[in-house]
């Protein structure tokens, strides 16, 4: 095997000088990077500061991405989630009913979501599959109602039937757990679709995912899966400017793999393409706080969304779209204010040491 080599930024703040380069074209800087060599012996990594690495190694990290679903990529957004499902694990299927599910999703909107995620399949662990037309009974009307009322919707599926009859019905965007790898005609479909896509990384599926998870290296090994499938997209007639990507916390990941997911996100930034993270309510918080059920893991999820902020995720996917978006423009403006003083403080400084 030769050496592989990835990049994955640290120091990451607003408040850096100007020369440290910008995360995705984005506010926020990185003055480091840890590189990690994967080669047959294991992996070896080292931070090196920016200064150290080469314009062409950064360019991936630093390039300014291009709008996703028409949403700008510079800044972070929302995706509320409405799960059209009995037996949701996040929601226990308080959206079964399709005019709940309209209502909520249209609130979620108004609320500042940028996007309204709506899927008709339950995904949680040991989830049995859906026969397709109950999945397009779920999610037809949903979607149409919100898409003609103006909302966002993507289409939360693993099937290349419910990604054509979604987007002929006004979805416009795909977001697959299966990165379309689940049906063989899903990368065809998506490609003709013209819609933008996101694709997440899973280990097995939903009815053995958590069966006893394994990863040589796993920021490294989702990292790669993820660089496969965007290949098999581009291959298919995808480009990567349709593309966001997702390491899937939660999905095939013990709660030790999702917090180094969360902590390493960084690193998938150099793949060049957006990055969606999906922590909210997840099982993962309860495991390492008090074993509370999901509508109790507010506090939780918004501190992992956080966590991602700052590490340059683009768009949250979450349950309680208010709540986040108020812990996201605070986080924000803290931040855009440390980095005011750090202007104002360099300032004062150059113009001092002029007078001396
Ligand atoms: C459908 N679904 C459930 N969790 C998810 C996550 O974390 N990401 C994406 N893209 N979809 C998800």
């Amino acid at each position: 095997m030769s050496e592989r080599l990835n990049l994955q930024p640290t120091a990451i703040a607003r408040d850096l000088p100007p020369t440290a380069p910008r995360l995705a074209g984005g506010p926020l800087r990185f003055a480091a990077a840890v590189v990690a060599r994967r080669a047959d012996h294991g992996v070896r990594r080292e931070t090196l500061p920016v200064e150290a690495l080469s314009a062409e190694a950064l360019a991936p990290l630093t390039a300014p991405r291009v709008p996703f679903a028409g949403v700008p990529m510079d800044r972070p957004c929302v995706m509320g989630v409405v799960n059209v499902t009995p037996d949701s694990f996040s929601d226990g299927g308080d959206r079964f009913d399709t005019g709940r599910a309209i209502a909520d999703g249209l609130a979620m909107w108004e609320a500042g979501a940028a996007f309204v995620d709506v899927g008709g399949e339950s995904t949680r662990p040991g989830a049995a599959p859906l026969p397709v037309e109950e999945e397009l009974a779920r999610v037809l009307p949903v979607v149409k109602a919100l898409a003609g009322q103006g909302v966002r919707v993507s289409i939360d599926t693993r099937r290349a039937r419910v990604m054509a009859e979604a987007a002929a019905a006004g979805a416009a965007v795909i977001n697959d757990v299966t990165a379309l790898r689940d049906e063989p005609e899903s990368l065809r479909t998506a490609a003709e679709s013209g819609l933008p896509v996101i694709l997440m990384h899973m280990l097995g599926d939903p009815r053995t995912m958590q069966r006893d998870p394994r990863y040589d290296d796993v920021a490294l090994d989702v990292y790669d899966h993820l660089a496969e499938r965007v290949a098999a997209c581009e291959a298919a007639g995808i480009p990567r400017t349709r593309l966001c990507l997702d390491p899937g916390i939660g999905f095939g990941k013990t709660a030790a793999h999702n917090l180094e997911l969360v902590a390493r996100l960084a690193i998938f930034h150099g793949l060049g393409c957006p990055l969606l993270l999906g922590v909210s309510r997840k099982s993962f918080i309860g495991r390492l706080s008090r074993g509370e059920p999901p509508k109790q893991r507010l506090p939780g999820s918004l501190a992992a969304t956080l966590a991602g902020l700052a590490r340059g995720a683009q768009i949250h996917r979450v349950h309680d779209v208010p709540e986040t978006l108020q812990a996201l423009t605070l986080w924000q403006a803290v931040d855009a204010a440390a980095a005011c003083d750090r202007l104002m403080t360099d300032a004062a400084a150059a113009a001092a040491k002029g007078e001396a």
